[in-house]
This record gives C-alpha cells, sequence and structure tokens, in this order.
C-alpha cells in the first residue's frame, strides 16, 4: 500500500545548471506536512512541473530516494486558464467573499476541467488498488469525482485548503453543482474550520438537493464525511530554530538596525491578506500617537505572488504607493516607518525576524486558517500576536488579541494596547498558545487524516509512530 498525494504544486522545484539538477523543497505548509509521511510510505506525488517541466519525473528527496513526483507539463494556455484564469481568477476571489473581483469565463472553466482530468489521469495510472489517495485544494476539485468514477471502491480524501464562503456567494459560481459533485467523489473531505465544513454542507442540501446529517453527506449510496481539520505546523522545528543562538544572533541584528519597537507583517502578496488596511491602520496609528513618532517601526515582508494576473499587479501598486506616502509624511532623523521587503525568506530568516518582533500583525480580509499566525506563535519568546477575525485559525487561538482589519482606528488603538501589554500577559498568552499548538501539531494532523481515511485495517504501521 503506498500513498498517491495529487496537488497542484510539486513538493520540490528543480533549478538546472551545467547540466546538473537540483531540487530545492517548495516554501509552504503542503511540502513539511506532506514530504515525511511521503518519506515513510513511499508513493508517487503527482503534481504540476512549473519549473522544467521537460524533467518528466524526479525520484525525491535527492540524497535518498522515497517516493516518486510525477510532473505534469501544462501548456501555456492550459496554466492561462485553468490556474490564472478559473483557480485564481474565479473560484479564488469567490471563496474569500470577493465575488465582484471574480470573472467568469465558458473557455476556462473548460481548461480546468480539461485540466483536473489530466491530474487524475496520472493519479490512475499510478494507483494500485488499496493505496490511499489524497486530493489538495481548490485547483483541483473534480478530481475526486473522476477518480471515483474510474476506481469505484477507492480510498479517497481531500483537503481544502482556503475558506468555503456561506452559499448565498458560493452560488454565484455558475459551476456550483459540477464542483459539489466533483469533491463528494471523495471518502473524506477536510476543511479547516467547522463553519465552513457547515457552508459546505448548506451547499450540498441547497445546490443539489442532497440529505446530510451530521458531518455526513449521502451520495449515490455512499457516506461522504465532512470534518473541520485544522492543519497544524511542525511546532518542534520552529521550537528549535527559533532557540538557536544564531537566531538571536540575527534577531539582534535586525533590532539595533531599527533601535524601535518592531511591528511584523508576513504575507504572500495578495489581496485577501489585508496589506493596504494594515498599512492604512499603521498610518492612522502615527496620526493619533506623535509619541510613536521615531519609537515603532512596521517591517512588512511580502513574497511575490501570481504576477501575471492584472488584480496583483494592482494591489503592488498600491502597497508600494502606500509605503511611498507613509515614509513621506512621516521618516524623520535616520527613523523610517516602515520597511518593506518584497521577496521571500528563507526559514532561518523568517524566525529570526518572527523573534525580533514586539508584535505581529496578521490581519487578513478572509484567510482560510493563516500559517503565519501558527509559525509566529511557535518562534516567539515575548512577542504579541494581533489575528484577524476573518482568519480560519483565530477560533483556535484565543490567546491572540482579535482585531477587525476593516476597523481602521480600531485596528490602531489595538496596536497601541498590543505594545503596551504587560510582560507576564505576553508570556501567558503565548505559553497558552504554544500548549495548542503541541496538541494539534502538523503531524498529528497528517497521521490522523491518513488514518481515518485508511481505516484501522488498512492502515500500514509505519504511520502509526510517525
Ligand atoms: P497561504 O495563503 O499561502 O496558504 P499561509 O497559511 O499564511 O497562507 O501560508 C504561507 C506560508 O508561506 C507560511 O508557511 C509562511 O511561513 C510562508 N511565507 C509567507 N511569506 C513568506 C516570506 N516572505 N518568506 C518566506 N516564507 C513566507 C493557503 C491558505 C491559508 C492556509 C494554507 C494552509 O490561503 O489560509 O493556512 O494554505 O492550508
Amino acid at each position: 500500500m503506498a500513498v498517491i498525494v495529487v496537488s497542484n504544486r510539486e513538493p520540490y522545484a528543480p533549478s538546472v545548471q551545467d547540466g546538473r539538477v537540483t531540487w530545492t523543497p517548495s516554501i509552504g505548509g503542503l511540502t513539511s506536512a506532506l514530504d515525511p509521511v511521503m518519506q515513510r510510505e513511499g508513493g508517487t506525488w503527482i503534481a504540476w512541473g512549473e519549473q522544467h517541466p521537460e524533467l518528466g519525473h524526479a525520484d525525491l528527496p535527492p540524497a535518498a530516494p522515497r517516493y516518486r513526483v510525477q510532473r505534469l507539463a501544462l501548456s501555456g494556455d492550459e496554466v492561462q486558464r485553468y490556474y490564472h484564469g478559473f483557480s485564481n481568477g474565479a473560484l479564488w476571489p469567490v471563496s474569500h467573499y470577493f465575488v465582484e473581483r471574480a470573472q467568469f469565463r465558458a473557455d476556462e472553466w473548460a481548461a480546468y476541467r480539461a485540466v483536473n482530468a489530466r491530474f487524475a489521469q496520472a493519479a490512475i495510472d499510478a494507483y494500485r488498488p488499496g493505496d490511499l489517495l489524497w486530493v489538495h485544494d481548490y485547483q483541483l476539485a473534480l478530481v475526486p469525482g473522476l477518480l471515483r468514477a474510474a476506481l469505484p471502491g477507492a480510498r479517497i480524501g481531500f483537503f481544502w485548503h482556503i475558506p468555503w464562503p456561506a452559499q448565498d456567494v458560493f452560488r454565484t459560481l455558475p459551476w456550483d453543482r459540477e464542483l459539489l459533485s466533483g469533491l463528494l467523489g471523495a471518502d473524506l473531505i477536510g476543511m479547516h474550520t467547522a463553519a465552513y465544513a457547515r457552508h459546505f454542507q448548506d451547499a450540498c442540501e441547497r445546490t443539489l438537493g442532497i440529505e446530510t446529517g451530521p458531518g455526513t453527506v449521502a451520495v449515490d449510496g455512499r457516506t461522504v464525511r465532512i470534518e473541520a481539520r485544522p492543519i497544524g505546523i511542525d511546532v518542534g522545528a520552529f521550537e528549535t530554530l527559533a532557540a538557536a543562538p544564531e537566531t538571536a544572533e540575527r534577531a539582534g541584528r535586525l533590532r539595533d538596525n531599527l533601535r524601535t519597537l518592531v511591528l511584523l507583517a508576513v504575507d504572500r502578496l495578495d489581496y485577501t491578506k489585508g496589506i493596504p488596511e494594515r498599512l492604512d491602520a499603521f498610518e492612522a496609528f502615527l496620526d493619533a500617537h506623535p509619541r510613536a513618532r521615531g519609537r515603532v517601526s512596521l517591517v512588512q515582508i511580502a513574497v511575490p505572488s501570481r504576477e501575471r494576473v492584472e488584480a496583483y499587479l494592482q494591489l503592488r501598486q498600491q502597497v508600494e504607493g502606500r509605503v511611498g506616502r507613509i515614509n513621506g509624511r512621516f521618516s524623520r532623523d535616520g527613523w523610517t516607518p516602515v520597511h518593506y521587503v518584497f521577496r521571500g525568506l528563507d526559514r532561518e530568516e523568517l524566525v529570526a525576524h518572527y523573534r525580533a518582533a514586539d508584535a505581529m500583525l496578521v490581519t487578513p480580509l478572509r484567510d482560510g486558517l493563516n500559517l503565519v499566525a501558527k509559525e509566529f506563535a511557535a518562534s516567539s519568546a515575548d512577542g504579541v500576536l494581533l489575528l484577524s477575525r476573518f482568519a480560519g485559525a483565530a477560533g483556535e487561538m484565543p490567546g491572540a488579541i482579535e482585531v477587525n482589519p476593516y476597523d481602521r482606528d480600531g485596528l490602531a488603538e489595538r496596536l497601541l494596547a498590543a505594545l503596551r501589554m504587560p510582560l507576564e500577559e505576553k508570556k501567558a498568552r503565548l505559553d497558552g498558545l504554544r500548549r495548542h499548538l503541541r496538541d494539534s501539531d502538523l503531524r498529528t494532523w497528517t497521521q490522523r487524516f491518513l488514518h481515518d481515511l485508511a481505516g484501522p485495517d488498512l492502515l500500514p504501521a509505519a504511520l502509526l509512530d510517525l
């Protein structure tokens, strides 16, 4: 028995120099969650080979291969319509409640269907009876249905990493029935929160007219389970890195350079993350509290994302415009209020930033979960987490200060409260957050999902002691 993972993004990305190929782990939650399982279990990971698609497959990890990555080469047209088009131009905005940004185009929907069929076929080719199939995320919603049609007895799991919106928003999608039916090919569907799972069941009842029970949907004589299973992080890895002397040194250097209290924000540059709104709140804070000028700085790290989509180009201009305006208005005596970094950081640098921050601003307008909030809580020694009530993680993290990203002045006041919080309270809040993070660690999350998908009889022994 083996595990077959199907995801849009691949776990390692290749680079080629002088004819030699180097594979580097991809940044993000999915690789760190699933790579250890694949290394234990062996199997196949099917993904889009974005860079060097001519490398059709790879046995990974490079030093001691344990599983195969089957890389699909997508044509420029497929990437444009399936990925930038339907996935990121329709399904992403609707799922995050940005209906007015969504564009519904029949040709993009057709490409989405065709590419989903290609992913499904690759999984069917790799499948051997008894294997577990685990499909990920909104780019591949039709894959479970296609797998079910070809492999009626297979065990198929699906995890949806972004919000599932309320039914009145979901039904703006012209192809709502097809998407739901596709997902219902799975045996077990995981979402980050109970509210998303409820919305999904609502959609099954109201769009498809299907009967649902507590956490279940009955379809074609099968029972599909819908469950809230918020993803965890590798708490141990973050704690170890956070405690390393080199990290303390780096964090110290960052603080020495800034010589102020440090507010930190780390996001993909995405309109769902509330970056312009956060900058506006910081400006309101500086306007309202002249004594903070020269004493507080905001470090905004933004990873470039989806740069071929027009909305993301506009967002970049909005963000850079605001950074320029705030710095133009307030900089003085060698103090710059906003430090803007437009690139990804490696793990060591990232944790040093978490360590250096007095307060972390995680203020998305909408977010499936938000891993940055968890990573900060695992890494910080005495910082405060401000967390948007619209992030899926908010329900799990009562030790954070809850904020409303739409309330500029309210957010500005919360910033002040965070910076004034007594040390004992900060530590007590972080302790509470860490206890929760350890109980719902990434490995537990992965293990439980596969355990419940396989059922006790089929469960491979190696999964028990991951
Ligand atoms: P994302 O929208 O990408 O994920 P998030 O959950 O915050 O959002 O994960 C981002 C990851 O990238 C984190 O591990 C973070 O450390 C890393 N990252 C972000 N900025 C970085 C930077 N500048 N440099 C280096 N690393 C950076 C989607 C959903 C989320 C959901 C996850 C997991 O949108 O809601 O939490 O999947 O399911």
